[in-house]
C-alpha cells in the first residue's frame, strides 16, 4: 500500500517559535538517538543562524506519526526572507500558523498568511507560547479571526482548527485545561486536518521551489513530485522556467527521512524530493517525463530591494584583516553565492567593485558577516534602496524629455 502523507509549512512572524516547535516535534518522534546530545533549535544549524537566533534557510524533515509520513518545512519569519517562504509554500498543501500568545498576529504573520490563503492550503492556527505569563490566548484567538476576515479568507478557512502550545514546554492541546504533556496532539491534529497530497496518474511532473548547494555536487534542487512517479531509471526532460526542453537524467535522488536525506530510486507523486546532477537546475525549473515536457506554472522569484557596492580594500591596511583580498576572489566568491541564494544577484560588469543587491540589510549584512569570518577583506558601501518605479521610468522615458 502506498505510503499516506502530509505536507505541512510551519508559518509565523520572526521569534514565534517555529524552530523551537520543530525541535520538539523531532525530539518527541525520537528522530535522535538517545545517546547523542540534542542542541537547542537543532534546524538552526549554520554558525549565523546559532548566533543571531535567527532562521535564515527553510529547512526540511520529516516525522512517521501512526504510520503517516509528514514532511514538515521550517521557514524563516525575518521579512527580508517573506520570499523564500512563499516559494516553499509550494511544497505543501496545509500550513501551521504560530501565533504568539501575548504579543498575537504581527506584520509578518499578515504576510505568511495572505500567501498561504491564495495558495489555498489549509491552515491550522496554534496560539504558541502559551507558557508566557502575559499570555491572553481568547483575546489572541480573536485577533486571529480578525486577520482572516481582513484577509478574505472562505467560509472554509475562517473555520480553522486551533491548538493552544508551548513549545518550549513541549506541548500541544486542543483545550487549555489538558494534561500540557505531549506535542502529539497537535501531529495528530496534523493527519486529521491537512488534507493528503492529490495523487495525480499519468506522466511525471516534479517542479524545483528552492536550492541547495554543496561544493562536491553543486546545485541540489528541493520539490515536489505533482504527478505521476519520479522514478530514476526513466528518460527525463528538464523544463527551464524559460520555457526550453533539454532531455536529462539525475545522478542521485533523496527524499526527507527524519533529519536525514535518504537516497532512493524513486519517489511517488506527493513526496518531496531533492535532485543532483543538474549543475545549474533553477527555481521553477520542471523535470518531466521525456515524452510528455508539460511545464507546471512558473514560480516568482524575489525581487532584489536593496543594493551595496563590494570593492576590494585599497585602505593603507589592506591585508591586515582577510587573506582573500584581490577582485578575483571577491568575484569568484560573490558568484558562487548567487549558486545558492537566488534572491541575492552580483553585478561584476565595472571591474574591481560589484553592486549586490538582495532583499534587505538583515539578508546582505548575512552574506557580509559570513565573508569577512571566512577571511574575505573588502569595503562595503552604504546600502541604496531599489526603487521599482525609477526602474520603470527608466526604461519609459516620458515624451516631455524629447
Ligand atoms: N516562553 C516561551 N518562549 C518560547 C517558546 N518557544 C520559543 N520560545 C523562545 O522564543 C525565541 C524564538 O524562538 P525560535 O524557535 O527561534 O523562533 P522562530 O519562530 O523559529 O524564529 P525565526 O526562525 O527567526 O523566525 C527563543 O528565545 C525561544 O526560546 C515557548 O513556547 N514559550
Ligand atoms: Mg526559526
Amino acid at each position: 500500500m502506498a505510503q499516506e502523507i502530509r505536507n505541512i509549512a510551519i508559518i509565523a512572524h520572526v521569534d514565534h517559535g517555529k524552530t523551537t516547535l520543530v525541535d520538539e516535534i523531532i525530539k518527541q518522534a525520537h528522530l535522535f538517538r538517545d545517546n547523542e546530545d540534542m542542541q537547542e533549535c537543532m534546524l538552526d544549524s549554520n554558525d549565523l543562524e546559532r548566533e543571531r537566533g535567527i532562521t535564515i534557510l527553510s529547512k526540511n524533515i520529516s516525522v512517521n506519526h501512526k504510520g503517516v509520513k509528514i514532511n514538515v518545512i521550517d521557514t524563516p519569519g525575518h521579512s527580508d526572507f517573506g520570499g523564500q517562504v512563499e516559494r516553499v509554500l509550494n511544497l505543501a498543501d496545509g500550513v501551521l500558523l504560530l501565533v504568539d500568545a501575548a504579543e498575537g498576529p504581527m506584520p509578518q504573520t499578515r504576510f505568511v498568511l495572505d500567501k498561504a490563503l491564495e495558495l489555498n492550503l489549509k491552515p491550522l492556527v496554534i496560539i504558541n507560547k502559551i507558557d508566557k505569563s502575559d499570555a491572553r490566548p481568547d483575546v489572541i484567538h480573536d485577533k486571529i479571526f480578525d486577520l482572516f476576515i481582513e484577509l478574505d479568507a472562505n467560509d472554509d478557512q475562517l473555520d480553522f482548527p486551533m491548538l493552544y502550545c508551548s513549545g518550549k514546554d513541549g506541548w500541544a492541546d486542543t483545550t487549555l485545561d489538558g494534561p500540557r504533556d505531549s506535542i502529539l496532539p497537535l501531529m495528530d491534529a496534523v493527519i486529521e486536518h491537512i488534507p493528503a497530497p492529490e495523487v495525480r496518474e499519468g506522466p511525471m511532473q516534479m517542479q524545483v521551489t528552492s536550492l541547495d548547494y554543496n561544493d562536491y555536487v553543486g546545485r541540489i534542487g528541493v520539490g515536489r513530485v505533482y504527478r505521476g512517479t519520479l522514478d530514476m531509471s526513466t528518460p527525463l526532460m528538464r523544463v527551464h522556467r524559460n520555457g526550453d526542453l533539454k532531455p536529462t537524467l539525475l545522478k542521485q535522488l533523496y527524499t526527507f527521512e527524519g533529519l536525514e536525506r535518504v537516497e532512493v530510486d524513486s519517489v511517488p507523486c506527493g513526496d518531496l524530493c531533492a535532485i543532483v546532477g543538474i549543475p545549474d537546475i533553477d527555481i521553477g525549473d520542471c523535470i518531466t517525463d521525456r515524452e510528455h515536457p508539460e511545464a507546471l506554472p512558473p514560480i516568482s522569484i524575489d525581487q532584489p530591494t536593496l543594493s551595496m557596492v563590494f570593492t576590494v580594500n585599497d585602505s593603507p591596511f589592506f591585508g591586515q584583516d582577510g587573506k582573500f583580498v584581490t577582485s578575483r576572489h571577491l568575484r569568484e566568491r560573490l558568484l558562487k553565492e548567487t549558486e545558492r541564494d537566488v534572491a541575492l544577484h552580483v553585478d561584476d560588469s565595472s571591474g574591481d567593485s560589484f553592486n549586490v543587491s538582495g532583499r534587505g540589510v538583515l539578508h546582505l549584512s548575512i552574506l557580509i558577516e559570513t565573508m569577512r569570518r571566512e577571511g574575505f577583506e573588502m569595503s562595503v558601501a552604504p546600502p541604496k534602496v531599489i526603487s521599482r518605479r525609477s526602474m520603470a521610468r527608466k526604461r519609459n522615458p516620458s515624451k516631455s524629455c524629447t
